[in-house]
């Protein structure tokens, strides 16, 4: 039986025991619904308003970089790219509770949640991400963890859709309960192998509509699958990880973003504000319960 999960963000203030329940079972959710038809709509204009980029070239302080040469448009730092329609994403209420119970240091003096990549893709015809992840040999990124009680994931990845992905689309394809695997899936070589996921047994497409998104840990084995229609495939990809993370490519901020953003979202996109020498404020930890110096 399917889980039905409530469609108005702002009668979510999280995971339920339920969602606990399947994330630990499966690695992941899917929530229904998770952007409002109008933030699709404003997402849908933004990806409109993109140039054309080579890999590599830059639009504001956002880097096209493709994952492989299968993938397609893939383009890195989305969040500082200039346009602010992508700030909604940040702490969208949809998602933004599960990262930090997840994979937010819940309950020490290191809580909360940092978005490490931000990407907004576009997939045509022939494109796929190669499958890879699995449990058996998790980094600790992207660790799934759950200990005296508590979630202790390395990584929450949250991937939005824009448009609609049923078959033929390019679904991203999930191993169900593989965040615990120890075996290596068999039937795959390493990631540079760019092999696909269409066929490997025990892979799940998930079907998703424009304003599903998709949560789940990174530890998971998965892929998107090939793409054969027409078209593109829209998805961005946000990673969740604790506080003291750094983004994984080394992509700045500008003061542009983070003079606009809300106290709220700035403090995901930098917990922790970089301490010059010689300044005169005396730093402290996130969580002030934990405070002990004067
Ligand atoms: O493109 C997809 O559907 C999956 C993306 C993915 O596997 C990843 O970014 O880790």
């Amino acid at each position: 039986m399917n889980v039905t999960r409530t469609t108005d963000a702002a009668t979510r203030p999280g995971p339920t025991p339920l969602d606990d329940y399947e994330f630990d079972l499966r690695g992941f959710v899917v929530i229904r619904g998770a952007l409002s038809p109008d933030e699709v709509a404003a997402l849908n204009d933004a990806y409109d308003r993109f140039p054309q980029l080579a890999n590599g070239e830059w639009y504001g302080n956002a880097q096209r970089r493709d994952y492989t040469a299968d993938t397609g448009f893939e383009l890195h730092n989305v969040l500082d790219c200039g346009d602010p329609a992508f700030d909604v994403l940040i702490d969208h209420p949809s998602w933004v509770h599960h990262a930090r119970h997840w994979a937010g240091e819940e309950g020490t003096y290191v809580q909360g949640v940092m978005i490490d990549e931000a990407v907004a893709t576009i997939r045509e015809a022939g494109g796929h991400h190669p499958v890879h992840s699995g449990g058996h040999d998790a980094s600790i990124r992207t660790q799934f963890g759950y200990r005296n009680g508590r979630f202790r994931c390395g990584q929450l990845n949250v991937l939005v859709t824009l448009r609609d992905i049923g078959p033929g689309d390019g679904p991203t394809m999930i191993v169900p309960g593989s965040h615990k695997q120890n075996l290596s899936h068999p039937l795959i070589g390493d990631y540079a192998r760019g092999d696909r996921m269409d066929e490997l047994p025990w892979a799940e497409p998930v079907h998703a509509k424009a304003g599903d998104a998709l949560l789940f840990v990174d530890a998971c084995l998965h892929g998107g699958s090939s793409r054969t229609n027409a078209g593109e495939r829209r998805v961005i990809i946000l990673r969740y990880g604790p506080p003291w993370s750094r983004p994984r490519f080394g992509y700045t901020l500008s003061d542009e973003l983070l003079a606009r953003l809300t106290p709220e979202r700035r403090t995901i996109m930098q917990p922790m504000p970089p301490h010059e020498q010689g300044s005169t404020r005396v730093p402290r930890d996130l969580h002030s319960e934990y405070r002990t110096e004067p």
